[in-house]
């Protein structure tokens, strides 16, 4: 499980990635100068802001008519009234900076990055002497550290010095090389024309955080001396750099400078107990915290066709999806990026993760909520992370606060809404620059019910009924409270959306392109998962039983799907033809995944139909539609299609490659790209190949659903399913013969298979039965911290 290059990187997409959820680093590994891009999660521009826009509720009844009058040109310009501020910005911190004095003449060059130890290191040979790196982010420690060592005593004489895109000061005190400053008040999105795109507020008076990072040296032999420029350490024998990164930031509603954490020693302490932990304990630390995560769950597709020393980007171009031990460096990387880049307590992922070298990120690098966010978070459940979903649950949390006020100001409604973008202030309002942005992604208000399923879907594989009560349910209600608010009905007596879009494609009618109409396919299915989530959160707590009677009927009366003229699931609610029939999104398959709504037994037509749209609009995509792509067709049980997407995704993408819609892929890196750098296509392609090899979203477990014929052989241990069960399965020939469920609850089993099988309770022989109901599914009551035995009869 290695990442493995025989040159340093040259641009960033080389780069090899480390972290801590907070702390994110990306480790160059150059002989003579060394990079270290450094990132702290809570560094972004701006400060708390209202965004809501009071003129959105007068123009809301006005653009409903135009919608039902068909006038579609008028609701689109009269859409732009409803926008508010484009959120902040996700921002780079510093880099840390080594320059060697041993020449730049090297041999026998490796760097690497180790998935089992979470380690990134460096080797190389200069004359006769070894000099070895190693590079961690530890989380136990909050710290980075980087390790030199050379084969000869007294060879290790460097200078380190940190720096910043970001205007700042430095400092230092005793040992410690400081770097200290304010981040911009504003930064305007990439994709914008702006003058002024960067703006600094007034010194101190400055609204926006502070930000401090601390390095210091530890050294074995020789001498060390610090100035304004850095440290310069003279002939030692190994060194441990130490860089400690922290900002002001309090909370999403709080100011930062006004009101913020004290940076300053929040870095001095994490770094002085670093030095004085040590670098051997600070591994082990690392190790003891980081192992146990990323061996929850272990996968064998095959054996390594590839040749061993091969570099890993190489391989990509030259062997891609055909070396099956790439294909599981791929899905166990998306597990290591997400224990590097999200831990309870941190900000939850954003669109690169943690790791960003721009001043203006593509996209602002912010939590994009009409796909992109929640794909990030697809692979924590079922591939054994389910802490590392906390961010992102803490976070929804925060945005619901800010929401409640968005629901009332801009529409008049009671609940929560969120859009389509947000950022570290938990901006709830839609984005688009008061009008200047397009309503086909700015004016969607699902944002928030989208967001719902997290919560659902982290007790649905957990069962912890406390979270549910007193953390999940109440932000999921109030989500549906907003939701009733905002359906409206159409002449038809069916509840409807309007506005609504189907992010982010237009749809085309009489040779012009439009963005909203109303209830567009995603809308319909994504309330129908939130409402479907409620009632049987309601019946699980013994709550609310009126108010679950009332979200049935409102179930019961949503706009029905239909079957469009190509036999397609209808996107919008008239069969539109849309502006690009290879449209990135797949907004309206969204009931089969990560959804729910859309199953072959329940569903059969609309299944059906679904899959047809996703036969026209093809095997193509940006880096993430891949990924999505793979986990559609694993709920539609083609592991061949699905191996075919993951190929697509697999094949290499040049870091200067221009920004693509339709054509993504993986960098040297293996970074997921869009292109650009997008980390959402990662999580993706990991939860795809759990989901082709583990299902339990109709209310039963079903093993191998999606197997490619080529992995006729193989293993998974870990991985989890919905009701409190872990699943370890061996196959040989393409199909399971024995597997093991362990269960956390004491709950019914229900699995299915299409051969008879046998249960065994504990491993030890005790058959606990069989009791298949002809439909291929079996029921055996599991009791927890129980493992059952199931073989193949
Ligand atoms: C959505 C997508 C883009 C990109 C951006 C961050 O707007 O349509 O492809 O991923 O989010």
């Amino acid at each position: 499980m290695k990442l493995q290059y025989a040159v340093p990187a040259n641009v960033w997409t080389e780069a090899l990635p480390i972290g801590n959820g907070r702390l994110g680093g990306m480790v160059f590994g150059g002989v003579h100068q060394e990079r270290i891009q450094f990132n702290e999660d809570t560094l972004w521009s701006g400060s708390p802001v209202d965004g809501n826009n009071p003129d959105a509720k007068e123009a809301l009844p006005r653009i409903r008519e135009l919608i039902n009058d068909k006038n579609y040109k008028e609701a689109d310009k009269l859409s732009k009234q409803m926008m508010g501020p484009y959120t902040q910005s996700y921002l780079p911190f510093g880099e840390l900076l080594m320059t060697m004095e041993h020449g730049n003449v090297f041999h026998s060059y490796s760097r690497e990055l180790d998935l089992e130890e979470g380690i990134a290191s460096v080797r190389y040979t200069v004359g006769s002497i070894q000099y070895i790196r190693e590079y961690i982010t530890s989380y136990p420690d909050q710290i980075m550290a980087v390790r030199l060592t050379a084969s000869e005593p007294g060879a290790l004489s460097l200078k380190v010095r940190l720096d910043s895109s970001l205007r700042y000061d430095t400092a230092y005190e005793q040992d410690v090389f400081i770097i200290k400053g304010f981040a911009p008040e504003h930064v305007s999105p990439s994709y914008m024309n702006a003058s002024n795109p960067v703006k600094y507020g007034d010194g101190e008076l400055t609204r926006a955080m502070r930000f401090d990072a601390r390095l210091t040296a530890s050294h074995e032999g020789g001498s060390l001396n610090i100035t304004h420029s850095g440290i310069q350490i003279n002939e030692a024998t190994s060194v441990t750099l130490y860089l400690s990164a922290a900002t002001s930031f309090n909370g999403f509603d709080q100011l930062p400078n006004q009101n913020g954490r004290d940076e300053a020693s929040l870095t001095f302490l994490a770094l002085s107990q670093a030095v004085t932990k040590g670098y051997d304990a600070i591994r082990l630390a690392h190790a003891a915290d980081y192992k146990p995560l990323i061996e929850r769950v272990s996968l064998k597709l095959g054996d390594r066709v590839s040749p061993p020393e091969m570099s890993t980007d190489r391989r990509i171009e030259e062997y891609g999806v055909n070396d099956p031990e790439l294909v599981e460096l791929l899905f166990q990387y998306g597990r290591y990026l997400m224990i590097a880049s999200s831990r309870p307590g941190t900000q939850p992922a954003n669109l690169q993760g943690i790791w960003n070298e721009e001043l203006r990120a593509p996209w602002s690098s912010n939590y994009t909520l009409n796909i992109n966010a929640e794909m990030n978070y697809w692979p924590v459940e079922n591939c054994n992370l389910s802490e590392m979903h906390i961010p992102l649950l803490d976070f929804i949390g925060n945005v619901a606060k800010n929401g409640k006020k968005t629901a009332d100001i801009n529409y008049g409604a009671e609940g929560w809404v969120a859009h389509h973008n947000s950022d570290i202030w938990a901006q709830s309002a839609p984005v688009g620059g008061f009008g200047d942005g397009d309503p086909v992604w700015a004016l969607w208000p699902m944002g928030g019910i989208w967001l719902t399923q997290h919560l659902w879907e982290h007790f649905s594989f957990g069962r912890d009924l406390e979270y549910l009560r007193t953390y999940a349910y109440p932000i999921m209600k109030e989500a549906a409270i907003f939701i009733l608010d905002w359906l409206q009905e159409d002449n038809d007596g069916n509840l409807v959306t309007s506005p609504s879009t189907s992010p982010e494609q237009k749809f085309v009618k009489n040779g012009e392109r439009f963005a909203v109409s109303k209830s567009a396919t995603m809308d319909t299915s994504l309330i129908w998962e939130l409402l479907t989530n409620c009632i049987e959160a309601s019946v699980l707590l013994l709550a609310d039983d009126s108010f679950r009677e009332k979200l049935k009927t409102v179930r019961s009366k949503l706009y029905p799907m239909k079957i469009g003229s190509e036999g397609q699931l209808q996107e919008w609610y008239e069969d539109f033809e849309g502006e690009a029939p290879d449209h990135r999104h797949i907004s309206h398959l969204v009931g089969v995944y990560p959804g729910r709504q859309l199953t072959e037994k329940g569903t059969p037509e609309l299944f059906q139909a679904a899959k047809r749209s996703m036969e026209l609009r093809g095997d193509g995509g940006t880096g993430w539609s891949l990924g999505w792509k793979v986990n559609t067709w694993a709920r539609f049980k083609d592991g061949n299609r699905a191996k075919a997407l993951i190929s697509n995704l697999l094949s290499l993408v040049k870091s200067d490659d221009p920004i693509s819609f339709t054509k993504g892929g993986v960098y040297a890196n293996l970074f997921d790209a869009h292109p650009p750098f997008q980390i959402d296509g990662n999580f993706a392609v990991t939860a795809g190949i759990a989901e082709m090899l583990v299902q339990s979203h109709q209310g039963y477990i079903e093993l191998l659903p999606a197997l490619p014929d080529v992995w006729a052989q193989g293993y998974v241990k870990g991985l989890r399913a919905r009701g409190g069960f872990q699943v370890n399965i061996s196959w040989t020939d393409g199909k399971w013969d024995n597997a093991e469920i362990k269960s956390s609850e004491n709950e019914e089993c229900v699995l299915y298979s299409e051969n008879q099988i046998a249960v065994y309770e504990n491993l030890s022989g005790a058959v606990v039965g069989h009791y298949y109901n002809g439909e291929g599914l079996y029921r055996f009551p599991a009791a927890a911290g129980k493992t059952y035995l199931l073989k193949v009869i």
